[in-house]
């Protein structure tokens, strides 16, 4: 594996890239072109001039996260084969560049959903969390404006201000488009990009919905491990691939974690490694659950923070993930996920640059640990 860190680009991130490569182990970003739209084409020059901006810092490029789908992709709408055409042309020059994998999601209208930016935790630091109470009881529309207070002046991934302004034009547009019809829309588009990923060996990751379930009654379909593989199957090329995201399909406990990362061998391009830990959890019939550590969770809504990246602080048990991608061979990049807020930085909530460094260097711990472990028996 090879450890990253996500970098927003110089206009858009507090952290900077000088900052980014003294982080012990660290030589790759992940990274985007955070001011383009979806359906609009990445031009060469701009992504080689931020493929020489990261190469000035000593880092290079291990993937881009994300190159966003349009929202006529997703809902298969008239102007889909243009927006594909324009999807493609970006493959087409970021593989001339020499880049070799990209992130993406498929989610309708909100990318990931919390309902709070800075929950504050016992030790003071803060981080986001969810709770089902909370999204019940509002609006779409009123989300943005519920958590805009907390985003530290940054602009969130999915949730800009002038795309969150027109939320119910969004729900208009997704009103027909149930759980079928998305994986219908989803194939479509692949079938369309493999090519250009064949052309050029490009893995495409899809990240996961999150939370793993659907809000606000829109259809969510990455979610499990029936539907990945549901997925795979339907576009049955190695370049259609995942993000394996710990904290995206953790946020239902029964997802079993390292059994997942098992069944998606050589489909694994990406992996962000995060932890959560529940306050409550149950079906959606109302019966309780046992997360796949053997955790009994307390029954009822459901309602998670995210932790730091170390086991004991939160549900999940990060060794078995690890080992669990250090068994299928994956040789991909990682970055850890989300991290708290810290020693009074101010940054996007989740992409401070202390936490997610102090998780990089426990990631990395556990891989040596896992490593001579397996090495030198
Ligand atoms: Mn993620």
């Amino acid at each position: 594996m090879e450890m990253t860190l996500r970098w927003y680009g110089s206009k858009f991130d507090t952290v900077t890239l000088e900052q980014i490569r003294q982080i012990p182990g660290v030589k790759g970003v992940i990274t985007t072109l955070y001011d383009t739209k979806p359906g609009e084409v990445w031009s060469r020059e701009r992504i080689r001039a931020l493929k020489d901006e990261v190469a000035a810092a000593g880092l290079r490029i291990a993937g881009i996260e994300s190159v966003n789908v349009s929202d006529a992709i997703k809902t298969g709408s008239a102007d889909r084969d243009k927006d594909i055409g324009a999807y493609i042309e970006t493959l087409k020059n970021l593989g001339e560049e020499g880049i070799r994998m990209v992130c993406y999601n498929f989610m309708p209208v909100f990318d990931w959903t919390r309902t709070e930016l800075a929950r504050v935790r016992e030790d003071g630091s803060t981080v986001l969390a969810y709770t089902q109470e909370a999204v019940d009881a509002i609006k779409p529309e009123e989300m943005f404006s519920s958590i805009s207070g907390d985003m530290n002046g940054t602009v969130m991934p999915g949730w800009e201000p002038e795309r969150m302004s027109k939320v119910k034009e969004l729900f208009a547009l997704y009103k027909d488009i149930d759980e079928e019809k998305l994986f219908e829309n989803l194939k479509y588009f692949l079938e369309k990009i493999m090519p250009v990923c064949d052309e050029y060996d490009i893995n495409m990751a899809i990240h996961p919905d999150d939370p793993a379930w659907s809000v606000f009654g829109l259809p969510r379909i990455i979610t499990n491990q029936a539907n990945i593989s549901r997925m795979m199957k339907m576009v049955d090329n190695p370049h259609n691939g995942v993000t394996f995201c710990s904290g995206s399909y953790g946020t239902n406990p029964e997802n079993n974690l390292p059994e997942m990362i098992r069944s998606l061998k050589g489909r694994i391009h990406f992996a962000h490694v995060r932890n959560l830990r529940f306050n409550a959890f149950e079906r959606p019939d109302g019966s309780a659950v046992t997360s796949w550590t053997g955790e009994k969770i307390r029954k009822g809504k459901p309602d998670f923070e995210e932790a730091c990246h170390l086991s004991a602080d939160g549900n999940f048990d990060m060794y078995e993930i690890m080992k669990a991608l250090y068994d299928i061979g994956f040789d991909g990049p990682v970055r850890p996920d989300h991290g708290r807020m810290i020693w009074g930085e101010k940054a996007m909530p989740g992409y401070g640059l202390y936490d997610r460094a102090l998780g990089a260097s426990y990631l990395n711990g556990l891989w040596e640990a896992i490593e001579k472990s397996q090495t030198r028996k």
